[in-house]
């Protein structure tokens, strides 16, 4: 019995020395905030990258004629700037060969200079400052469109098409809603629009009683909001209770499955105008759909807005990767610079910053609790 335990491992042993169990492990870091108040909108995001991870795996990908497994490391920064950079650090320190985030523009900017120090290779999924590729770093991509398209679009919008003549900004402070509420001003300045107000909050706040009432004296039809779901939903609750009826307009970070429920009876139908920085037309919504049901089955809960960004750019670093035949940072840059791939978010490949070519935004309004388009804009 010894005797034959002994051939068996020597034979395993050969077989792993010719190769024929050897995979090599490629390292795909995920940074979002899966804890705190938008926790729902990291574990959207994580999740998107497990998918994609997984299904990688069971198709089993060859890089440079090896067969390799792929390995989520997932990390938690909480929303918060000085978390992102020490989970950042965290996964330069496990020798990643790419990352997948982060979802907050206050965290991928900061540690965008971490990944390029490194050289490892980042893709935004979800991150909108336009900063974040204007730093000049080789190594940061973004798969969705960014702040001055989302509210740029939607400060036209609120003037032309919802006719808003007394508008009225709020924003967290945050990159993403400072940045998002300053492109939604000079957009609807541009447009011919009257700005009324312009007041501020932050990321975690919950009571907006004296900003509100303050606004409500200016007699907003539009009230735009630079900041996350999270902070919108107990916004419009109070906007109800003070008696403000105005359209509530703001950009993807408030755009999500669970703006409904966080809002509860406080919502109008068509009362809420936001966009998501992304978006499908024609035949390309059947592999959103799919991907989407995909999700639903494996993790028993709907996309709340970024997993699908996610999913795809999960792919496309593994798309460069083999097309480089090697996973190695320095060696598949180049073709993830290249990149032209044919995602369920639509095509993606970059323009000379890293930012998406021909980025999309969809429009939403929300009907009976339930996101619904208005339209894909280009
Ligand atoms: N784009 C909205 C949420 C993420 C961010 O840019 O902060």
């Amino acid at each position: 019995m010894k005797m034959k335990y002994k051939v068996s491992a020597l034979a395993a042993l050969t077989l792993i020395s010719a190769g024929v169990f050897a995979q090599d492990v490629v390292k795909i870091g995920h940074v979002g905030p899966v804890s705190g108040a938008i926790a729902h909108l990291g574990k959207d995001n994580e999740s998107g990258a497990r998918l994609a991870i997984e299904e990688l795996n069971a198709k089993g990908i060859k890089i440079g004629g090896k067969a390799v497994k792929f390995e989520l490391i997932a990390e938690d920064d909480a929303a918060d700037p000085k978390q992102g950079t020490a989970a950042a650090q965290k996964l330069v320190d496990s020798n990643v060969n790419g990352v997948i985030g982060h979802l907050n523009s206050g965290t991928t900017i900061p540690a965008s200079k971490i990944y390029s120090d490194a050289g490892i290779p980042q893709i935004s999924p979800s991150a909108t400052n336009p900063k974040y590729t204007r730093n000049g770093y080789k190594s940061a991509f973004r798969v969705v469109a960014d702040d001055t398209q989302l509210g740029g679009t939607l400060g036209k919008y609120a003037v032309t098409t919802v006719k808003g003549k007394s508008i009225a900004v709020i924003d967290d402070r945050t990159a993403y809603g400072q940045g998002v509420a300053e492109e939604f001003e000079k957009a609807v300045k541009a447009a011919g629009g009257n700005l009324v107000g312009h007041e501020f909050t932050t990321d975690k706040a919950t009571d907006f009683m004296a900003i509100l009432t303050t606004l409500k004296a200016k007699k907003p039809d539009v009230v735009f909001f630079g900041g996350m779901d999270a902070v919108a939903g107990p916004m419009l609750r109070q906007m109800k209770a003070l008696g403000i009826n105005a359209k509530f307009m703001g950009g993807d970070g408030i755009c999500t499955a669970d703006l409904a429920k966080l809002a509860g009876d406080a919502m109008a139908d068509g009362q809420v105008i936001c966009a998501e920085a992304g978006g499908v037309e024609g035949t390309q919504k059947k592999g959103m759909e799919d991907f989407k049901a995909r999700f639903k089955k494996r993790f028993g809960y709907e996309v709340q807005i970024y997993a699908p960004y996610v999913y795809d750019a999960v792919n496309v670093m593994v798309d460069a990767m083999v097309r480089a035949g090697s996973a190695n940072p320095s060696k598949y840059l180049d073709a993830l610079k290249k990149s032209n791939y044919k995602g369920v978010t639509g095509t993606i490949a970059f323009d000379e910053k890293g930012d998406i070519k021909n980025g999309a935004l969809t429009m939403y309004t929300y009907k009976g609790g339930n996101r619904s388009e208005i339209a894909v804009v280009r």
